[in-house]
């Protein structure tokens, strides 16, 4: 790296911060099986501690994103959960409600015909917008899993009029300094008409919503063609890209760790936001999380991984040198233009993250670090012999 290059992506690294998933430390997997880690977090405490370390090796996670169903007890003060996050070193993040467990929900939560469904489903969202008051929130990060299976079964713009219409409902609950983000996902479990399948309609739905709804990127809720780039570019010319939900995949919502297929897609990504903050002499505001459950990798490895993965390519993507690339466009040198992205993915950005990692008082290499301090052996004794005091056992074997 030069000198310049290597300050850009100091300077990058000081003001890039990512968000884990609460769900992403617990027992999760596909749904045709678990296989059970001795080390998942069994309840928010465990959570909790896990997104500590992940903050504490890598300096870039101060933020927890929560599930309502699965990280809060009904009846309890939810500032308590804020408590037990800042005990661990972190601080809760975006409020998920959940709008696809419960068997209300059969035909849809926002878009099911019977209004006393809806009522519920908004109810439940007033209630995590409280949530966010005691938590200090400043995310509401909306996923629906509505749609119908078959042709004929709803009036596709008989739901999209509910849709609507709970959505302005939901905004004019919010606060001035709360965001609400609306995430689309083309297909699963509904699979004839997702009732926000894409980027197009979240957009339509969060512009009709009022200012505070922005559009969520779940960079796995895409088809295989998909240029995911450029919807963020538009959604940023829009001004209305609020977040994504980061994650890898082959084929659908593989929830693979970030970078694991196509790093250069995420690159990509982060270019777009690098260049649109050159133009406008400003970053936009951007929510990063992560949503990703492991089925097969150690949770917290995983979680280190993806996030040290995506400062690696954010960094690499803030040192496109832009004159040069303006000037290749200029004069559509189609060639120089691309070789312009190429050679900051190409950069070994390792000089600049040791260097970061050095001010910051950080591991030089997190993983390792996580590795030699037996963080994941200790997690799966002490959570393997808590099982047993509390008689949980796992899995679904007839033997
Ligand atoms: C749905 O596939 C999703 O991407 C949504 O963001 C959910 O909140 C999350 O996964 C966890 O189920
Ligand atoms: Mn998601």
């Amino acid at each position: 790296m030069t000198p310049k290059t290597l300050r850009r992506a100091v300077e990058a690294l000081d003001s890039f911060n990512v968000e884990t998933p609460s769900w992403g430390f617990a027992d999760t997997g596909t749904r045709f099986g678990k296989f059970f880690q001795d080390a998942a977090a069994i309840d928010m405490n465990d959570k909790l501690a896990d997104a500590g370390q992940v903050h504490a090796l890598t300096g870039c996670c101060p933020t927890v994103a929560v599930h309502v169903l699965w990280d809060f007890v009904k009846g309890e003060d939810p500032a308590k959960v804020g408590r037990l996050a800042r005990k661990h070193g972190v601080k809760i993040g975006a409020i998920n409600p959940n709008l696809f467990q419960d068997q209300e929900y059969k035909w849809g939560s926002f878009g099911h015909n019977d209004p006393a469904v809806r009522r519920r489903a908004l109810k439940h969202c007033y209630d995590s917008v409280d949530i966010m008051k005691a938590t200090g929130s400043e995310y509401l990060s909306l996923w629906f899993a509505d749609g119908t299976n078959y042709p004929g079964q709803n009036s596709i713009r008989e739901r999209k009029g509910y849709f609507e219409s709970c959505l302005k409902s939901l905004h004019n609950r919010l606060a001035p300094g709360q965001t609400m983000l609306v995430e689309y996902k083309p297909f699963e479990p509904a699979f004839y008409a997702t009732d926000i399948a894409d980027w197009g309609m979240a957009l339509l739905y969060a512009k009709k919503a009022g200012p505070r709804a922005k559009v969520l990127v779940d960079t796995g809720h895409h088809y295989n063609a998909t240029n995911i780039e450029q919807i963020v570019a538009w959604l940023l010319d829009e001004n209305m890209l609020g977040g994504f939900h980061f994650n890898d995949r082959k084929y659908a919502d593989d929830d693979l760790t970030l970078g694991s297929i196509d790093p250069y897609q995420i690159f990509r990504i982060f270019h777009e936001i690098h260049s649109y903050a050159s133009d406008h002499g400003k970053m936009p505001k951007i929510a990063y999380m992560v949503d990703q459950s492991h089925n097969e990798k150690a949770k917290v490895e995983a979680m280190i991984q993806t996030v040290v993965m995506a400062q690696e390519l954010y960094a690499k993507a803030a040192i496109v040198d832009h004159d040069a690339l303006r000037a290749a466009q200029a004069k559509n040198n189609v060639i120089d233009a691309e070789l312009q992205l190429k050679k900051a993915f190409f950069t070994d950005v390792t000089p600049a993250l040791a260097k970061w990692r050095k001010a910051n008082k950080l591991p030089a290499d997190p993983l390792a670090e996580h590795r030699r301090q037996g963080y994941e052996k200790k997690a799966a004794a002490d959570r393997r012999a808590r099982r047993q005091a509390m008689g949980i056992t796992r899995g679904g074997s007839f033997a």
